[in-house]
């Protein structure tokens, strides 16, 4: 048989953010070598925001409180040594959350939550003329209006964000505990002497685990590469280059962006800073907005280039009497009277480092080529002519626009 007994506490006002303003500044910097900036929207903080939650409770849960113990007084009976062992909360349902940025940092919110928690009690009275009496048993306690509420700070630190918790507080509202067997006095004496104990547990214990959780969101933040590799010769600067910034219930974050050489050649000099030009989504954004600027391309390019990757050889194509010195018999007489019958390839080499436009509508660039023709006599490589290409490509999807420069050897 069990007794159903309910406490309810005075709805206090729960007070989230109480204490100070960590001592940043909330002004925006200048870009300092960002090119690749996002936006993280309301809605795609909302989705953090249910992801974080779902994560936090599953590695909370269960989760074990300190044993209580007690004496109280009580009349007719005396003495009574009461503990409480076994706390466990098993299960947690949430009932709403919200997330909002403020001028340095983020809110995170959790209200209306309930918890199950199980647990053994016991107690033992005795004085010098009667022989100890005790008992044990199980109980359940029902968690009522658990309210988390967390306040973190986002900071750029060498290029990597710090996730620090700057307030984190808990409440709850009232529990109510369900005993199975024991004495009747029993129900009244322990919740009277174990409701405000077993809050304090539950809500100290509940912040203890969100800033674990949060040192250890920090942990995975630091460990976030600042290069990433992207082929054999090139990698990603993904060094954050200021704190991120909050606003309109949205994050900004901004990295380097630039590709840098294996080879430890800095590109950065090559570039204007900042964002002058970039592409950006004129749609609003579902849940990430991404700005490219044209850097990031231009920097990709320039370490391909310096790394002597922008050259082609091209001696198979379907008509192969273009490759031949006959084919060019009557177009070219000196050629094939000087290497007849010889086999003939081009060598296209891009000579300065390509430079990319981006603009609000289109991606465009300009490639300076060199294409070498070349006569295979024998084992030698004869360059028969060369032709210089700036080739203008105003948009990617439109035609390119080439200039040749001729040049005859
Ligand atoms: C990567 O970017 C950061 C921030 O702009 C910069 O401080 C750092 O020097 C860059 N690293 C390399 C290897 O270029
Ligand atoms: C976070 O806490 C600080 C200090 O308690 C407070 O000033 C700030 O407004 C809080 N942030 C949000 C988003 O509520
Ligand atoms: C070039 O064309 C001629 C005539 O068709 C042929 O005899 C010769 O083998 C070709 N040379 C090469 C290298 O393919
Ligand atoms: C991945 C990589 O090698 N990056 C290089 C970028 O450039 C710096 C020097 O400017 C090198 O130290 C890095 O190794």
């Amino acid at each position: 048989m069990g007794c159903f007994i309910k406490f309810s506490s005075p709805a206090i006002l729960f007070m989230f953010l109480s204490l100070l303003l960590i001592p940043t500044s909330a002004h925006v910097q200048v870009n300092e070598g960002g090119y690749i900036s996002a936006v993280i929207s309301k809605n795609g903080l909302d989705f953090f925001k249910n992801y974080l939650i779902n994560k936090a409770t599953s590695s909370i849960i269960p989760l074990e409180l300190p044993d209580i113990e007690k004496s109280k007084k009580i009349p007719l009976i005396g003495k009574v040594h009461m503990a409480l062992s076994n706390i466990i909360i098993y299960s947690v349902e949430i009932d709403s959350s919200y997330v909002e940025t403020g001028d340095t940092d983020l809110l995170l919110a959790v209200s209306g939550a309930t918890a199950d928690c199980g647990m053994n009690w016991e107690y033992s009275y005795g004085s010098w003329l009667l022989p100890t009496i005790s008992d044990s048993g199980a109980a359940t306690v029902l968690v009522e209006g658990l309210e988390v509420g967390l306040n973190v700070s986002l900071k750029e630190q060498g290029g990597i964000v710090k996730v620090i918790l700057v307030d984190c507080g808990s409440h709850v509202r009232d529990i109510s505990i369900k005993v199975d067997g024991g004495a009747s006095w029993l129900y009244q004496a322990l919740f009277e002497a174990f409701e405000g104990k077993i809050k304090s547990a539950v809500e100290s214990a509940v912040t203890k685990k969100i800033s674990e959780l949060i040192t250890k969101l920090d942990s995975i933040f630091q460990s976030l590469p600042k290069q990433i590799p992207v082929s054999d010769i090139a990698s990603m600067n993904t060094s954050f280059v200021r704190s991120p910034v909050l606003s309109d219930s949205s994050v900004e974050v901004e990295i380097n962006g630039l590709f840098n050489a294996s080879s430890g050649t800095s590109m950065l000099n090559y570039y204007h800073k900042g964002f002058e030009s970039s592409a950006s989504c004129s749609s609003p954004a579902k849940m990430i907005g991404i700005q490219l600027n044209e850097n990031v391309f231009s920097s990709g390019a320039l370490v391909y280039f310096h790394a002597n990757r922008l050259h082609w050889i091209i001696d198979d194509i379907p008509e192969k009497s273009v490759l031949n010195t006959s084919g060019w018999r009557h177009i070219i007489p000196q050629l094939y009277m000087q290497y007849p019958n010889d086999g003939m390839n081009l060598y296209i080499s891009v000579t300065s480092p390509p430079k990319i436009h981006v603009s609000e509508h289109d991606i465009g660039g300009t490639i300076d080529l060199d294409m070498t023709i070349n006569v295979l006599d024998s084992s030698e490589v004869i360059p028969v002519a060369c032709i210089s290409l700036v080739s203008l490509i105003e948009n990617l999807s439109a035609a390119h626009n080439i200039q040749p420069f001729t040049n005859f050897m």
